[in-house]
């Protein structure tokens, strides 16, 4: 599928080149079918008749549509500033009325004051923020009217004890990937509120699309720590069979879709997804987490579009957590973050503090709801940091201050803000936290031990599951491995069976 979209993106380009070369040799008067809308738009302001029946019409009648009479439109573009101003108040357009103005403004670039806001909850020190208005609720989704949080003790304490496990898991495996057990790691330290209390917000059925830093939500659907370690070590109880580097996790089960390395392809294929699930009339939407590195990918500006325009059920969540590997947001984007971004798609969009537990619950159990019940697409973008390094493979020390991180990993960490809320209601203590926690290490120890003894999937699976039947140049591949791994065993891994 991948390889017909790029061809299908060349030939559109290609197309268009070819337009252009047509409309100068013609002098701007030549038609191109690959723009039959502005083309037609075009004549119709003109008043140029157009020619009845033909499917490239469309976009004649859309502007018709908009109630313009082509030829008022036309005096209103051409007309004087002067005519403009007295005669007309604005323009009935695709899209909407515009009114006119005789400002020569251009809109600012509003990145840095007047920024959108961001929601939240708890303040730093898990102490609940009183709404604004004084009693008046409306704008918190899940609030009371005597301005209580609508979350049940046992889901505040499921949120914290799986950000717990979380930080456990993030530990244990790190190390093992420093022991060289593991070839490869990434943990989600300081963004454990935004998987764990997105998923807490969800309903089983919703599908998750997600990037790579996100395991809270498959954490809190019930994965088993055994599960992530036989991904991690690509053994043969692995679902993905070896074939992915650790940390690519999926459940078909969980309704969550395996992490794919390239970025942000995860973001249109959301969209379609949701689109489905619209056709089926599913009471469930799409969620699709991506970072702030995946925004600047091309993928991302069509998913929110296809999304926007087919009315789909998916929740965009981006976690701005400032880098993205060494490169930081202002390299990237000199936009307000991401949520303006939304915003100029026509989505409903919300910047919210992704170290509030509680805010992250509320947003995404607001989003989900617009979603499914308006059946159009909404984005949420958390402010957070990555804490820890990008990857194994990364030593972020060489190009972001330790004073920053240590901010972030201590002032604004988002399990201990969580913490503070839930022991201040009593809900929680010193003894229960320490008892899960060591329960936590031993069993994933446990795990690891047992996911490492099992053995790798038998070579002949590099190849299947692709077709149907194995075709026959595959069939001489694994022909060819297999003699070169018997004359050279050296060369490779001796535990995975030929
Ligand atoms: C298309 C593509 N380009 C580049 C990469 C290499 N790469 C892997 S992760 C990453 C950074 C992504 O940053 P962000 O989306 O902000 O996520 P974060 O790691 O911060 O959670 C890059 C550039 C890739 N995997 N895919
Ligand atoms: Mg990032």
């Amino acid at each position: 599928m991948a390889i017909w979209v790029t061809t299908a993106r060349k030939s559109g380009a290609t197309m268009a080149a070819r337009c252009l070369t047509r409309r100068n040799m013609v002098n701007g008067g030549g038609s191109c079918s690959a723009f039959p809308k502005s083309h037609h738009s075009l004549n119709a302001l003109a008043g140029k008749k157009e020619k009845e029946n033909s499917s490239s019409l469309l976009g004649f009648w859309r502007f018709k549509s908009t109630k313009a009479s082509a030829a008022a439109a036309v005096d209103q573009l051409y007309s004087s500033d002067e005519d403009v101003t007295n005669n007309h108040q604005g323009l009935d357009f695709p899209g909407g009325h515009v009114s006119y103005t005789r400002s020569l403004n251009f809109i600012s670039n509003s990145s840095t004051q007047n920024r959108v806001p961001c929601y939240r909850v708890l303040d730093d020190n898990g102490v609940l923020i009183p709404a604004a208005g004084g009693g008046s609720n409306s704008g918190d989704f899940q609030f009371h009217h005597h301005q209580q949080p609508l979350i049940s003790q046992q889901t505040a304490l499921k949120m914290y004890r799986e950000m717990v496990r979380l930080q456990v898991m993030d530990t244990i495996f790190y190390e093992a990937q420093r022991q060289g057990r593991l070839s490869f790691y990434l943990t989600s330290t300081g963004e454990e509120a935004i998987s764990v209390a997105a998923a807490a917000a969800l309903t089983p059925d919703d599908v998750v699309m997600p990037q790579y830093r996100e395991p809270g939500v498959l954490l809190w659907r019930g994965f088993t720590l055994r599960e992530f370690a036989d991904q991690c070590f690509g053994n043969k109880d692995d679902y993905g069979k070896g074939r992915q580097m650790p940390i690519h996790y999926g459940s078909n089960k969980l309704n969550y879709f395996t992490v794919s390395s390239p970025l942000a392809t995860q973001i249109p294929q959301a969209a379609g997804v949701a689109y489905a699930l619209k056709m089926e009339k599913k009471d469930a939407c799409v969620v699709t987490f991506f970072g702030d590195g995946s925004s600047s990918e091309g993928d991302f500006h069509a998913g929110l579009n296809f999304a926007a325009v087919t009315e789909s059920p998916v929740v965009f969540v981006c976690r701005n957590n400032g880098w993205a590997i060494s490169t930081n947001v202002s390299e990237q984007f000199r936009s307000d973050g991401i949520v303006v971004k939304g915003q100029a798609y026509g989505i409903d969009s919300i910047r919210v503090d992704g170290n509030d537990a509680l805010a992250v619950y509320n947003s995404i159990r607001a989003a989900r709801e617009i979603a499914v019940k308006q059946g159009k697409p909404v984005l949420v973008e958390f402010l957070t940091y990555r804490v820890g390094h990008h990857s194994t493979s990364d030593d972020s020390t060489k190009y972001r201050p330790v004073d920053e991180i240590e901010y972030w990993k201590v002032t604004r960490n988002p399990v201990n803000r969580f913490r503070k809320w839930v022991e201040g209601n009593g809900w929680w203590n010193e003894g229960e936290e320490s008892e899960l926690r060591s329960a936590t290490r031993k069993q994933l120890l446990q795990a690891i031990q047992a996911a490492e003894r099992t053995e790798k999937p038998v070579l002949e699976e590099m190849f299947n599951d692709v077709y149907d039947e194995t075709p026959s140049n595959l069939r001489e591949q694994h022909v060819q491995l297999r003699e070169t791994i018997k004359r050279h065993p050296g060369d490779y891994p001796s535990d995975v069976p030929v």
